[in-house]
């Protein structure tokens, strides 16, 4: 496997960074997930565009501009030979000494992997998976600001820890009001009497790109959708859910806390947004040819 690490693209054995990077010291730095399919990088420019704005946020300065970006990760992707996949992006703040100060790092790092991943086995595409409510809640915006895909993942680790200690695929995470945010790496969606409903990014979502994708797709569809905050009571009573993220794709839900959702079956209007999402990843994105 070929790793594209700060400029240059090396075999996986090479691709090596320092034990003093305030990524790892820290996780002070940013990431990305994107997934090609048919040699073709799916929301390319929107992921590197959310890349660069998650490190303005956190005051970092990349040395590249986001087409350079655009074109390293398509270098990757061909370096690899895979038609099909997923790439990860990771900028950390770069080698520094210890003590947190950010300005102790001089020079960003960039890391490019090109691969496959496989979040759920297809038993839960087809069937739908089992979600709990986690009891780690989502940190609030002041304390850790929602958009920023940031590599600080522990509050979602421990919340996947205990999703899957219950028995679950996937936890629901709330914010401190108690309102739904997200999934620990995915985005959540109810359908209720035909309306399409999801969190706000305010109550502590991730503004997923496929969370936008499933919002353009409603309007081409013709289903009315609402952005407002929502409890568990609505997930209970709605008549079906489903959670997206580039790695998931979009995927039912069949239960949440042991309570069945609808039929729990996978649902119609579902299964209609299922295969439009299917048919726009398979046609769409930046070619890598
Ligand atoms: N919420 C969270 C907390 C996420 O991490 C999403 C929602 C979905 O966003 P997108 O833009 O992908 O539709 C994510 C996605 C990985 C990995 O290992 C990344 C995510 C989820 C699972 C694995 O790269 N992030």
């Amino acid at each position: 496997m070929k790793i594209w690490l700060d400029g240059k693209l090396v075999e996986e054995s090479e691709a090596k960074i320092s034990v003093f990077d305030h990524g790892i010291l820290y996780g002070d730095g940013v990431f990305e997930g994107i997934r090609f399919y048919n040699r073709r990088v799916f929301r390319l420019e929107e992921h590197i565009k959310r890349l660069f704005e998650s490190a303005r946020a956190i005051a970092l300065k990349l040395p590249w501009s986001e087409e350079e970006v655009c074109q390293y990760t398509i270098d990757t992707v061909k370096a690899n030979g895979l038609d099909d996949g997923y790439v990860r992006l990771v900028v950390t703040r770069g080698a520094g000494g210890l003590g947190l100060s950010p300005y102790l790092c001089e020079t960003p790092s960039m890391f490019i992997i090109a691969s496959t991943i496989k979040l759920y086995p297809q038993e839960h595409y087809d069937n739908g998976l089992s979600l709990i409510t986690c009891a780690t809640r989502r940190p609030a915006p002041g304390a850790l600001m929602p958009q920023v895909k940031s590599l600080n993942y522990l509050n979602n680790v421990m919340a996947k820890i205990e999703a899957i200690q219950a028995g679950a695929v996937e936890g629901v995470m709330l914010n401190e009001q108690g309102y739904v945010a997200e999934c620990t790496g995915d985005n959540i969606f109810l359908i209720k009497d035909g309306r399409l409903i999801t969190p706000q990014v305010s109550d502590g979502a991730l503004d997923g790109i496929t969370r936008r994708v499933i919002l353009e797709l409603a309007d081409q569809l013709g289903v009315p959708y609402e952005e407002r905050s929502m409890t568990r009571y609505d997930i209970y009573t709605s008549d079906e859910c489903f959670l997206t993220g580039t790695a998931a794709e979009v995927i039912p839900v069949k239960s949440l806390d042991q309570r069945e959702i609808g039929d729990g079956k996978p649902g119609e209007v579902t299964l209609r947004f299922i295969s439009a999402f299917r048919e726009l990843a398979g046609s769409t994105g930046a070619s890598i040819d």
